[in-house]
């Protein structure tokens, strides 16, 4: 038994094999069921008792030498393949496609900011949970205001002052506290309403306002800044229109409508055949509102408009469901970044 053993030691050390193949047949003549191994470990019950002990210390070297070999003509074999692959070619563009897209309300707001930074409007943010002065008060809402019950705000129960803001005017307020005019900036941000969610409306939506305030601002400059993000957002062929309405933070107040962008004005079942569509709300800025952010009514005067991201973004990607938009269904989502551009 021990010639045989340094027979096959001296086997395995001169191995080398030129393929996988010639390995694993190397690999199943020693180790496998019916290999030399098992062969000898069965013999080894055979060994006489003063023999045993240098059998034993003999095989167990043939053993382990026979994995060392297995192992790093193995390891030899694995090097030559990642050798052969082909290298890499790091001047390759990266592949950008599962990189997301952006939100079709984002895509909307900054091409809001971006219409308004082009005539002098820079951006300001301010804090979702408000309290009832900035809110309302110095809105000028009467303390009965419909708007102030818990049906319609989000509340917050151990302290009534606290609320969700239900628009971004509250951001109006803390600017105008602060800094006196010229004031020019518009305020994107989340606002809160207390609704059943449906298909046209929903606890949260989001809104651009903005506002202007300074010596001789006029109504005139309202309409003309109106009549151009109207041309800008949707076509150069646009035109507005102003309807009186009534909110208690502007005096006088309109809501605006545009000549519907599907029909051109002409009428039709998007516009129910009136040829126009509403997409805003606007005004001069209530003395009073001004006077209550410490501002001078009779030195100062300003303008300011309100509206729904979720509604220009319906009218301009013909979306038929608020849900979408907060629903993260990537199939939606993915629709929009290359429609626009
Ligand atoms: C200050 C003074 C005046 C902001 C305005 C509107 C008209 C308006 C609605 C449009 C759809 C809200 O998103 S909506 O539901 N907004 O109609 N907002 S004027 O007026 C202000 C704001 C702040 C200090």
């Amino acid at each position: 038994m021990k010639e045989k053993i340094n027979q096959y030691l001296a086997e395995i050390e001169m191995f080398t094999a030129k393929s996988k193949e010639e390995l694993e047949q190397f690999r199943i003549k020693y180790s496998g069921k019916k290999g030399i191994l098992n062969d000898l470990f069965a013999d080894f019950k055979n060994v006489a008792a003063e023999e045993r002990r240098e059998m034993g210390v003999l095989l167990n070297d043939l053993k382990g030498k026979m994995q060392q070999k297995l192992e790093a003509l193995r390891e030899s074999f694995e090097g030559e393949e990642s050798a052969s692959a082909p290298a890499q070619d790091l001047t390759l563009p990266v592949n950008f496609r599962d990189a997301g897209s952006r939100h079709p309300l984002m895509i909307i707001r900054n091409r809001m900011i971006e219409i308004f930074s082009r005539i002098g409007f820079t951006v300001a943010e301010g804090p979702e949970i408000e309290d009832d002065w900035h809110n309302f008060s110095a809105l000028n809402f009467a303390p009965e205001h419909p708007a102030r019950d818990m049906q319609d705000t989000f509340f917050i129960e151990k302290d009534p002052d606290i609320i969700l803001r239900t628009h971004t005017s509250s951001v109006q307020v803390r600017v105008m506290e602060k800094t006196q005019p010229p004031i020019r900036m518009i305020f994107p941000g989340r606002v809160y309403r207390n609704e059943a969610i449906s298909a046209r409306a929903h606890c949260f939506f989001h809104q651009v306002e903005g506002l202007y305030v300074d010596k001789n601002v006029s109504f005139a400059d309202l309409r003309q800044t109106m009549l151009y993000f109207a041309k800008e957002m949707f076509s150069a062929d646009t035109r507005i229109r102003l309807r009186p309405s009534y909110f208690p933070f502007t005096e006088p107040s309109a809501e605006m409508d545009i000549s519907c962008n599907l029909c051109g004005g002409k009428g039709c079942g998007f516009c129910k055949y009136t040829g126009w569509v509403e997409i805003l709300g606007c005004g001069m800025v209530n003395p009073n509102v001004l006077k209550n952010c410490g501002i001078d009514p009779e030195v100062y005067s300003g303008f300011a408009f309100g509206m729904g991201i979720e509604r220009i973004t319906n009218l301009v990607f013909n979306v038929k469901d608020l849900r979408m938009f907060s629903e993260n269904d990537v199939r939606f989502l993915q629709q929009f970044e290359s429609a626009w551009q």
